[in-house]
């Protein structure tokens, strides 16, 4: 299949359509020659206590560097999720809830349930302490719960900074102390794919290293055994027994903080990536409705961790702001068998499902009769999202699993974008396998040159975004001057989103993956910088550097290469010791593929590493390693090609 294949909107589509071809190039250039009105008249869209007068305010310049939107609105977040829709759709499902053992009854919450629910946790977490402007870090897996507890953060002003359920003890002290967290949400354990993760467990093991928690509310989810300390542990059960489930909501500023969520950048140890309370909802909500072509009645699956920003924004905020039935998943869409993820669908008649590339991978490699033995019938539209989608994945996903008549939704954005930015809206735009096609009102993408020269037409660049839009993060927690430094001066006056891409003839966007050292292994982010921290606190890692590879399933694979202390040897041993070393540093997420013991790391005269050269033997490619006479020791690279793991 070439890429030239164009798929155009089914008749169908573009009848029923809210935004249809003509509609989709009005909005867009409405947007941007007048962003004031445009986007007052879309803050409609949310409930506000006071509706804002203002607009955007923002300069990416560094002399009155800012950026604010809606800046004098008052709203609550709770409150546009869920209060709001008792009105007309108490009794209709907010969260539908399938546990990670298909023999497990699934469990649904109507909207004045989760109200209900909502206003209990808030209470909980106030009784804990918690109050506007304090951070929770919620560590929670897949349970309704961790919606609640999102809620409930909101409802009642408290920051919340959710930390993945996969991540290590140590990743998860280094994101409670970023941010001086006073309460941690967990439970017992969590449950995936029939495993137990020891979350509690876990939890206990952080804390000895942080100082800045008061108390721990966990919540029961699988009646494991815990230790629980009786000055700072609190079960949720017997909390929420003792409180109402009434909780006013608090007023909240469109630009107080809403969230902190941690991502890898290409230095460093993660940022806390800052999203605001107004124009964040509005961004998450108005691309679930467009995007998703979300309708009233349908069932709707994002099948993200609550840990990503996927989650965030497309299970949580996005579609319980437009009232939508949104289905949370525990588990892993192939377990217990490759059939799950479209007997889940089935089970539930989902008619929008949202998944990662590298989940289609792992289960287009089993085979099309794990698909086929399911009925699927229900499905209307397949969203993509976190890496770019290869062709192959994208027809199977669209010839195979919709068969033929779901349009495929790739949404390109990051952690930082708070939503989905280049996407084609379904009833508008015609697709392009492997194109995150145009982007949304209001973006303006630009690919610049390595000098920051505006490339025109047809071309290959950086992608920056040339201007604010309401979902754009605010700042990184506790480091205004990162957050200026990271995404504003490579090219000053623009958004660099640290993504390569092509413009095509049709001015549709494809995005190439990343230009800087932030890998993407299964669409999770992951700094190269991160590994080799991990790496060189072992005690026998003198040096350590980390790239990607390609991987069939995972998209990439991280690849390191480890010179060890002087006295110290290469054994498979200490190879299979420094995986496991990094996944208890980090999690399992970032262990790493291959490691290559080398005596030495190309550098040049200065004593930077060449990481060029180190992708091209990685990748496989020693035949195209370029001038390495630049190199201090250009004889390090023959040992390094002798050597190549794979
Ligand atoms: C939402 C999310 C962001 C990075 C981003 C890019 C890659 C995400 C993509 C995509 C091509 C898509 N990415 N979606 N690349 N096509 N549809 O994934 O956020 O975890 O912060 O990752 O993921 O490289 O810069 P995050």
């Amino acid at each position: 299949m070439s890429e030239q294949d164009l798929f155009p909107v089914p008749r169908e589509w573009a009848e029923k359509a809210r935004v249809d071809a003509a509609k989709y190039e009005q909005l867009y250039g409405r947007a941007l020659a007048d962003p004031g009105s445009f986007w007052l008249e879309q803050a409609k869209r949310l409930d506000w206590i006071k509706r804002p007068e203002i607009a955007g305010d923002w300069s990416f310049r560094e002399q009155d560097f800012r950026i604010q939107w809606f800046a004098d609105g008052k709203l609550n977040v709770s409150v546009n999720c869920v209060d709001r829709h008792l009105k007309d759709k108490a009794d209709s499902v907010a969260i539908l809830w399938e546990p990670d053992s298909p023999d497990e009854a699934p469990r649904s919450y109507t909207y004045r349930q989760l109200h209900e629910e909502v206003c209990r946790f808030a209470n909980v977490l106030k009784g804990a302490g918690a109050k506007k402007g304090d951070r929770v870090t919620i560590y929670l897996p897949m349970i309704p719960e961790a919606a609640f507890a999102l809620l409930a953060c909101a409802r009642i002003g408290a920051i919340h900074s959710v930390v993945f359920g996969g991540f290590s003890p140590e990743a998860l002290a280094g994101r409670i102390t970023d941010c001086d967290s006073t309460l941690v949400v967990t439970a017992d354990e969590g449950r995936r794919g029939g495993k137990k993760v020891p979350l509690k467990a876990n939890v206990d093991e952080a804390l000895r290293h942080c100082t800045s928690v008061r108390k721990v509310v966990v919540v029961k989810a699988t009646d494991g055994t815990v230790a629980m300390n009786a000055q700072r542990d609190i079960w949720y059960h017997d909390a929420a027994a003792d409180v109402t489930a009434d909780c006013p909501p608090e007023p909240m500023g469109a630009e107080d903080p809403l969230f902190i969520l941690y991502t890898s950048g290409s230095t460093g140890k993660p940022k806390g990536v800052l999203h605001s309370t107004g124009g964040y909802l509005l961004w998450a909500s108005l691309t679930h409705e467009l995007y998703f072509d979300y309708r009233p009645g349908q069932i709707y699956w994002c099948a993200a961790d609550i840990g990503w920003v996927t989650g965030h924004s497309y299970i949580v905020y996005g579609p319980l702001a437009n009232g939508a039935t949104t289905l949370m998943y525990e588990g892993l869409p192939n377990w217990p068998t490759p059939s799950r993820i479209w007997q889940v669908a089935d089970r539930h008649n989902v008619e929008i499902l949202y998944t990662a590339p590298t989940a289609l991978r792992a289960l287009m490699k089993e085979g099309d009769d794990y698909v086929k033995s399911t009925s699927r019938k229900s499905l209307k539209l397949l969203g993509t999202v976190g890496e770019p989608i290869n062709p192959e994945a994208w027809r199977w996903y669209h010839e195979i699993v919709g068969e033929g008549r779901c349009p495929i939704v790739d949404t390109w954005w990051q952690t930082e974008t708070g939503a989905a930015m280049i996407a084609p809206m379904p009833g508008a735009i015609d697709l392009k396998p492997g194109s995150a096609t145009k982007p949304m009102f209001g973006i303006e993408p630009q690919l610049v040159d390595g000098d920051g020269r505006i490339l025109d037409g047809a071309t290959e660049g950086n992608l920056v975004i040339a201007r604010s839009w309401p979902g754009q993060m605010r700042t990184v927690w506790g480091d205004h001057q990162r957050f200026f430094q990271t995404y504003f001066t490579t090219y000053p006056g623009k958004y660099f989103t640290g993504d390569g891409c092509r413009r095509d003839e049709d001015g549709y966007y494809w995005i190439t993956g990343r230009v800087d050292d932030v890998i993407n292994v299964s669409g999770h982010r992951m700094g190269t910088a991160e590994v080799e921290s991990a790496l060189v606190l072992h005690p026998q890692v003198a040096e350590a550097a980390v790239v990607g590879m390609p991987h069939d399933i995972k998209g990439q694979g991280i690849y390191a290469y480890v010179t060890l202390n002087a006295n110290c040897a290469a054994s498979e041993e200490l190879r299979a010791e420094l995986k496991q070393w990094v996944r208890t540093e980090i999690g399992p997420i970032a262990t790493p593929d291959a490691i290559q013991f080398a005596p030495g790391l190309p550098k040049t005269r200065s004593g930077k590493i060449m990481r060029r050269i180190l992708r091209k033997i990685a990748e496989g490619e020693v035949s195209s390693l370029g001038d390495t006479s630049t190199l201090a020791d250009p004889s390090v690279v023959d040992d390094l090609v002798a050597n190549r793991v794979g």
